[in-house]
C-alpha cells in the first residue's frame, strides 16, 4: 500500500489528524490495533475545551456534540465542602463542553469509514521503517498476513503504551516526568451528579471529582494511593467515601456502578516530537495528569499543528512548519503540564506533607477562590488557550 501520511493508533488524535488531512487533500492510512467495538467503547477524558468543540463542529463532526454534549460555563471548587463557582461566562466569556471520550471517536470514526477513509483495525506486530529516509514505512499483519505501507511522513499518534515513541533511537529523545504518590479511582453510575457543573473537592480526606456523561450519567473521581487494588474498594465503600468528601456541600445520589477503574497519575514529556519523517502527536509524546482535563484537548491541538505543517509541505514544499512542528506544540504542551500541575497539586492531599505545606495548600485554595485575578488565570487555562 502507498500513501502520504500513514497514521498509527486511531485515538482523539489520529482520527482528527485524519480528518484535518483530508480536509487539506492529503491522503492518509491509519492503522489500529483493537477492534472498532473496543476503541468506540473505552472509558476516558469527557471535557472538551471551547476552541476544540468548535473545531469538531469545523471539520463536520459535531452534529452529536452539539445535541448531546453539554456546556459549562463554570465549575466549583469545594474546600471541605465549601464550594466556591469559577464563573468562566463572567471571566472569560467561554464554556467547556462536557461530551465522553468514546462519543468523539464514534464521530470521527463514523465519520472516516462513511466517506471511505481507509482505517484498518485489529492490526498486529505493527513496527516502522527508515524513518530518517524520503519514504518510511509501515509493517504489520492484517487478517494473519503481512503487509506494508510505503508513506512520505509516519504520525505516531499510538498514544503513551504505543510502538512509535520506543522506535526512536537511544539518546534522541530527552524525557521529563514526574509520578504523583496517588491514583484516581473513578466510577460510571446511573445516577445524576450531584450538580449541573463539575465539583472539583478538596477535603482532609482527600480529593474528590464529581463530573458526568449526562444529567443521569455521574463520573465520579477519588483519590486513592497510587498503588491501589481496585478489589479492595467495594461500591458501598466508594459511595461512602464520596458523599464524605463531598462535605454535605450537596446531596449525592447513588446509583448502579457501570463502571470502575483506577488510573495512575503522571506527568511526562518527550523532547523533540519529531524524528525523521516521523512526528509524535498526543499520548505518544506527552501525558498530562487528568486534573486539567487537557489529554485530549492537548491531543486536537497536535495534529491542528501538524495537519497544518503537512499542508504547507504538499502545497508549497514547505519545510520549515514540519522542521518547527517540537517547538510549535511545546509550547502549549508545557502550558499545559504547568497548569496540570499545579491543578493537582493544589487540589491533593500529599502523603507526608509538611505543616508549612499543608496551610500554604490552603492559603493557595483561599486566595483561588477570593482573587478575581487567580479565578480569571484559571479560567482563561481551564477553558483553554488560543490555539497560536
Ligand atoms: P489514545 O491512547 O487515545 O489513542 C492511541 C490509539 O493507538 C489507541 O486507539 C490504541 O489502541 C492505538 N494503539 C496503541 N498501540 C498501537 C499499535 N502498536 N499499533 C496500532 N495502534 C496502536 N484525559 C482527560 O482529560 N480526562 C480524563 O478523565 C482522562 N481519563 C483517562 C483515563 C485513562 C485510563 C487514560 C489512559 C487516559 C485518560 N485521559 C483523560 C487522557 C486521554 O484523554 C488521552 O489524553 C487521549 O486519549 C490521548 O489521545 P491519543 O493521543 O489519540 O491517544
Ligand atoms: C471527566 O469528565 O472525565 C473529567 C472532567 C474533568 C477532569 C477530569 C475528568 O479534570
Amino acid at each position: 500500500m502507498r500513501t502520504q501520511v500513514g497514521i498509527i493508533g486511531a485515538g482523539p488524535a489520529g482520527l482528527m489528524l485524519a480528518r484535518l488531512l483530508q480536509l487539506h487533500g492529503i491522503e492518509s492510512i491509519i492503522v489500529e490495533n483493537r477492534s472498532r467495538d473496543y476503541i468506540e467503547n473505552r472509558i476516558r477524558a469527557g471535557l472538551i475545551e471551547h476552541w476544540a468543540a468548535d473545531l469538531l463542529g469545523d471539520v463536520g463532526v459535531g452534529e452529536r456534540l452539539r445535541k448531546e454534549g453539554m456546556l459549562h460555563w463554570g465549575i466549583n471548587v469545594g474546600i471541605n465542602g465549601n464550594l466556591h463557582r469559577i464563573d468562566f461566562k463572567a471571566l472569560v466569556s467561554k464554556r467547556v463542553t462536557i461530551y465522553g471520550q468514546q462519543e468523539v471517536v464514534k464521530d470521527l470514526v463514523e465519520q472516516r469509514l462513511g466517506n471511505d477513509g481507509p482505517l484498518l483495525f485489529e492490526v498486529e506486530d505493527v513496527t516502522v521503517h527508515d524513518l530518517k529516509s524520503q519514504k518510511p514505512k509501515i509493517r504489520f499483519r492484517h487478517d494473519g498476513r503481512p503487509q506494508e505501507i510505503d508513506c512520505d511522513f509516519i504520525a505516531g499518534c499510538d498514544g503513551f503504551h504505543g510502538i512509535c515513541r520506543p522506535s526512536i533511537p537511544d539518546g534522541v529523545l530527552t524525557v521529563f516526568e514526574r509520578d504523583y504518590p496517588f491514583g484516581w479511582l473513578g466510577i460510571l453510575s446511573e445516577s445524576p451528579p450531584p450538580d449541573h457543573e463539575l465539583v472539583y473537592s478538596y477535603t482532609d480526606r482527600g480529593f474528590a471529582l464529581y463530573t458526568m456523561r449526562s444529567p443521569t450519567l455521574a463520573r465520579l473521581y477519588l483519590q486513592c494511593d497510587h498503588d491501589e487494588d481496585i478489589e479492595n474498594w467495594s461500591d458501598n465503600r466508594i459511595w461512602d467515601e464520596l458523599h464524605k468528601r463531598l462535605g454535605g456541600a450537596r446531596a449525592l445520589a447513588e446509583g448502579k456502578m457501570l463502571q470502575k477503574g483506577i488510573t495512575p497519575m503522571r506527568s511526562f514529556v518527550v523532547e523533540p516530537m519529531q524524528y525523521g519523517r516521523l512526528f509524535l502527536a498526543g499520548d505518544s509524546a506527552h501525558i498530562v495528569p487528568p486534573t486539567g482535563a487537557k489529554g485530549m484537548n492537548l491531543a486536537f491541538a497536535d495534529v491542528m499543528v501538524l495537519s497544518r505543517a503537512f499542508d504547507a509541505f504538499y502545497k508549497d514544499k514547505r519545510t520549515d512548519r514540519l522542521e518547527h512542528y517540537s517547538t510549535a506544540c511545546l509550547r502549549r504542551v508545557w502550558y499545559a503540564q504547568r497548569f496540570s500541575w499545579w491543578m493537582t497539586q493544589i487540589m491533593h492531599r500529599f502523603p507526608n506533607e509538611s505543616a508549612f505545606d499543608r496551610r500554604r495548600q490552603l492559603s493557595d485554595l483561599d486566595y483561588l477562590t477570593s482573587s478575581k485575578a487567580a479565578a480569571t488565570s484559571l479560567a482563561e487555562q481551564y477553558v483553554g488557550l488560543p490555539l497560536d
